[in-house]
């Protein structure tokens, strides 16, 4: 029987062993925490599966002819995976070894931010066209976990993170959006410049007949990406008119290739907030105009769009104060699209800010805070880097709790303004996940709208 070899057992490592063993094949799960905790465990313990935990035994590994990642597992922190590459066994991450055996068409959307809203709208739009998509990858679910019930005819639209391309070898979409490209991650990759290699393995196996859909008014996107090995190419832009692709133009989106020219949304129809999700939308309706999906499918597909959870979600509004949860926003980028959706003249606003630092740069955010926020409000790991770099921008003030941040920022909003949870950090200091990070601050929310309504 071939030797497999698991790398993480979290919601990647258990998709991989539930594909594996409907095969032939002897699985040893590795992973560095972790127990027989669950009953699924031992289940799959009595089935055959080996479970190792702790350090990572590597010449146990290597007794594998394949080797599966998970994304958690950097090839920086540890090298030795990439040394057991070759002579015969295989080192593959899971979305790799989902493309093996995919039948339908892959859309994949990769970018450091809107990758998940700009996934999200592309299943939306091909469903509200009556195909059959599936919604997978870094948004949540394993690209592995449902790569078998895929139809040749059926789309697979595939959130594909750089941690996920570390270990790709002919991985290839039919699409690639990639949203954009910011600093980030920085405290995985050793430079901005490493990052972005990582990025770009998404077109490493790209041929003619593939398409490309980039974004023209990111710097970065723009100077990386012209040398290309297919001419198939689509831009979008909010700045300029492209030749190929979607641009704005009379406050509509607008559809361009070669002579023909289509508005096929006007921005007044489109619900989410922030110029970011206007990018957003661009990006996702290229793949089904390309596809020939009529115009007005995919207008109503981006009218009744909902925005997902955590990313400027609307909380609530009460004492003449809107609180809004961003925290998805986990990197500096992110948070300047969120502080450049707020009002620029009122400085009515107040920012929750903080959490574990990836190595941003929050002094670009200096000059968008001083024009649109009153308080910036700090907690976590990285308070003292943000509180020096943002010297000056606007007053802040230091918590060491949600709950003190709800509280303090409230005080400053009102009578008239907005709490804005926008962290441009990542989540792992205070929190187990920025969903959870998200879900305290909205019942740290209801908890003061229910005083403060006792009160009054
Ligand atoms: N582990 C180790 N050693 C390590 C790291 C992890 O042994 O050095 C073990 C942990 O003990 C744990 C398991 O590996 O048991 C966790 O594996 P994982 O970190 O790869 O996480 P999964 O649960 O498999 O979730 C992953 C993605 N997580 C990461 O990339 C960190 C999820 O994206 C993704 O939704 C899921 O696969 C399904 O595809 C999360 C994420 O934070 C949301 N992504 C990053 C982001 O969006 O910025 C890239
Ligand atoms: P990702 O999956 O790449 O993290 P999300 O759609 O989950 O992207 O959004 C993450 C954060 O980035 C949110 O705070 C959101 O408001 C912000 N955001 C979304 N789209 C963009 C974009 N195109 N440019 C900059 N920031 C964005």
């Amino acid at each position: 029987m071939n030797k497999v070899a698991v790398i993480g057992f979290g919601l990647t490592g258990r998709a991989v062993v539930d594909f594996l063993m409907k095969g032939k094949v002897d699985i040893s799960v590795f992973d560095e925490k972790g127990s027989l905790e669950s009953d699924g465990m031992k289940i799959l313990q009595k089935k055959g599966v080996r479970f190792n935990f702790g350090p990572f035994n590597f010449s146990e590994i290597a007794k594998s002819k394949l080797i599966v990642m998970s994304p958690g597992i950097s090839s920086f922190k540890f090298p030795e995976f990439k040394r057991l590459d070759g002579s015969g066994r295989e080192v593959i991450s899971e979305i790799e070894l989902a493309f093996r055996s995919l039948k339908g068409r892959l859309i994949c959307i990769t970018g450091t931010n809107g990758k998940s809203t700009t996934t999200a709208m592309v299943h939306h739009i091909l469903s509200a066209a009556g195909k059959r998509s599936y919604l997978l990858g870094n948004i949540g679910i394993p690209f592995i976990r449902d790569v078998e019930n895929i139809g040749a005819d059926e789309y697979a639209v595939v959130e594909v993170s750089c941690f996920q391309l570390e270990y790709v070898k002919r991985f290839k979409p039919d699409y690639i959006i990639l949203t954009n490209i910011s600093a980030d991650h920085l405290d995985r990759y050793p430079s901005l410049e490493s990052y972005i290699e990582t990025r770009k393995r998404i077109f490493d196996n790209i041929t003619p007949s593939d398409r490309v859909i980039l974004n023209l008014d990111n710097p970065i996107t723009k100077q990386y990406f012209p040398n290309l090995p297919t001419e198939d190419i689509w831009w979008f832009s909010r700045q300029s008119e492209v030749q190929r692709g979607v641009f704005l133009k009379d406050n509509a989106l607008v559809f361009r290739s070669g002579e023909k020219e289509m508005p096929f949304l006007n921005l007044a129809d489109f619900p989410l907030y922030g110029v970011h999700n206007i990018e957003n939308a661009m990006a996702a309706s290229l793949p089904p105009l390309l596809e020939g999906i009529e115009a007005g499918i995919i207008q109503r597909g981006l009218k009744d769009f909902r925005g997902l959870k955590h990313r400027l979600e609307f909380v609530t509004h009460f004492a003449g104060v809107n609180f809004i949860n961003d925290s998805k926003a986990t990197n500096v980028d992110a948070t300047k699209s969120a502080i450049m959706s707020l009002n620029s003249t009122s400085n009515k606003a107040v920012i929750i800010m903080g959490g574990a630092d990836k190595g941003g740069d929050f002094s670009s955010l200096m000059d968008a805070l001083a024009d649109r926020v009153k308080l910036i409000v700090l907690m976590g790991e990285a308070t003292s880097k943000i509180s020096d770099q943002l010297k000056g921008a606007a007053p802040i003030k230091k918590v060491d709790s949600m709950n003190r941040a709800v509280r303090i920022a409230f005080e400053e909003a009102i009578p008239e303004g907005v709490v804005i949870l926008s962290p441009g950090c990542a989540s792992f200091d205070m929190f187990d996940s920025f969903e959870e990070r998200g879900e305290i601050f909205k019942e740290e929310v209801s908890r003061l709208k229910r005083s403060y309504e006792l009160k009054t």
